[in-house]
């Protein structure tokens, strides 16, 4: 074989065509350095790269592969719907009993649309709580990521109390003129700001359990604060579960924190690895959405049959009795695990997990806010990612990513992971 690997041979062969070489941006490595393993194949807890090198995954696609790769009952579902039809652009029963499943499972969802991301998700979301309110304001956190709508794209303005700025190329300032970027955990920052403009606010979204700035547990209160305050202002709080939903519980963070929100966001997990989101809530909101009203919505391959057979499939799977309790425990050996090896290794590091998310951190403590992940050794994390996945463990390629364990995850792999960073630490 030569001495490029399939993977250069593959990355560089991509970027001919393929802008940076990949389909999503921080696939392409950037952050971490070095070339991205090209999958070919995934079973359980593991990936093979076209090298034919095995990792263990803690990436899980960014959350979707909460039952484990390739399960062989969501593989069947996929292949028994595809056998049937690969779509119709018109309702089917299997996309009714996905959506009574999203409603049983999250009962703050009384009516559901489905779409075909996250993105679309968020996007839906954010044009509903303009539509129902009729105000044009959107409040979101610094570190939160809703997906690549235009609104959503936008970082913190001057002052705590103004408007956001663009934080990509392409979003017009008087777009993000209409976003204001708070604190994630400062209650008072929020309540400050409703007091100012409580009327101008159409509604907040939020990560419950923020996992784009790496993870971050919502601090004592900042939830509450949230339903207290868009409940006063009639500003609709829409929690974006694309990643905890499912995960961090079975009824997501609502569920694990008791707050019911306005709308709720989906993804990931209600797909199973197939494109998937959804976006839902209380129904004289969600009665907005065309065509029962006037906030138009639509998408060719909403509720596309094949991938509403592997999101019902793998819901099936995750709502067994002990599912969650189970990864959860896994998820927590692994940290305390990893915790155990740094100390040992005399490396400053810090690791949590809710449910079977986890956050690894270069830094005394877990973060409690934006400020904090920043100050987290990015360098140290980056080398010590590069070590673990020359010993065969594939962490997501970012210090501000979190991490996902699956069922697949056991003993043997939490085990192997702790071998491997019994090493890496002594490498970073
Ligand atoms: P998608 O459009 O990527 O399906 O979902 C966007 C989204 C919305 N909300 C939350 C809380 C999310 O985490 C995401 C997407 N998550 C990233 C991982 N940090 C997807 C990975 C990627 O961008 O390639």
């Amino acid at each position: 074989m030569s001495s490029e690997s399939r993977n250069d041979a593959l990355f560089n062969r991509a970027q001919q065509h393929i802008p940076a070489g990949v389909n999503s941006p921080v696939r392409a490595f950037r952050a971490v350095g070095g070339t991205p393993p090209f999958f070919e194949r995934a079973l359980g807890a593991y990936l093979w790269d076209a090298d034919g090198k095995r990792y263990i995954d803690y990436v899980g696609s960014w959350g979707p592969m909460l039952a484990g790769h390739t399960d062989a009952r969501v593989v069947k579902a996929v292949q028994d719907a595809a056998a049937k039809a690969l779509s119709f652009g018109a309702p089917t029963e299997a996309e009714i009993t996905l959506a009574e499943t999203i409603c049983r499972l999250v009962p703050s969802i009384e009516l559901v649309r489905l779409v075909s991301s996250g993105t679309e998700a968020t996007m839906t979301a954010l044009r509903l709580a303009r539509g129902a309110t009729g105000r044009s304001v959107i409040v979101k956190f610094e570190g939160c990521y809703h997906g690549h709508a235009d609104s959503l794209l936008v970082k913190s303005g001057s002052g705590a109390l103004t408007f956001g700025n663009p934080s990509s190329a392409g979003v017009p300032p008087e777009t993000a003129a209409q976003t204001v970027v708070l604190d994630y955990n400062d209650a008072a920052q929020l309540r400050a700001l409703f007091a100012a403009r409580g009327k101008e606010i159409a509604g907040v979204i939020v990560e419950p359990v923020a996992g784009n700035m790496n993870l971050v547990q919502p601090a004592r209160g900042f939830l509450e604060a949230l339903r207290e305050e868009c409940t006063a202002h009639g500003a609709v709080l829409i929690f974006d579960e694309v990643m905890t939903g499912f995960r961090v519980a079975l009824g997501g963070a609502q569920a694990r924190y008791g707050i019911r929100p306005d709308l709720t966001t989906l993804g990931k997990v209600i797909g199973g690895g197939m494109p998937v989101g959804a976006v839902g809530g209380r129904r004289d909101i969600m009665q907005h959405i065309a065509p029962l009203g006037a906030v138009y919505q639509a998408g060719t391959l909403s509720g596309n049959p094949v991938a509403v057979a592997a999101g019902l499939a793998t819901l099936e799977i995750v709502e067994q009795p002990g599912f969650s309790e189970g990864v959860e425990a896994t998820t927590r050996a692994l940290v305390e695990g990893l915790a155990l090896e740094a100390k040992n290794a005399g490396v400053t590091f810090s690791a949590q997990s809710v449910g079977s998310m986890f956050g690894l951190y270069f830094r005394a403590a877990p973060p409690t806010r934006f400020a904090e992940v920043m100050e987290c050794d990015k360098e140290c994390f980056n080398r010590f990612f590069h070590a673990m996945l020359e010993r065969g463990v594939y962490f997501a390629p970012s210090a501000y990513e979190a991490g996902f364990v699956s069922a697949a995850h056991g003993e043997a792999e939490i085990d192997a992971t702790l071998a491997a960073a019994r090493d890496a630490f002594r490498a970073v």
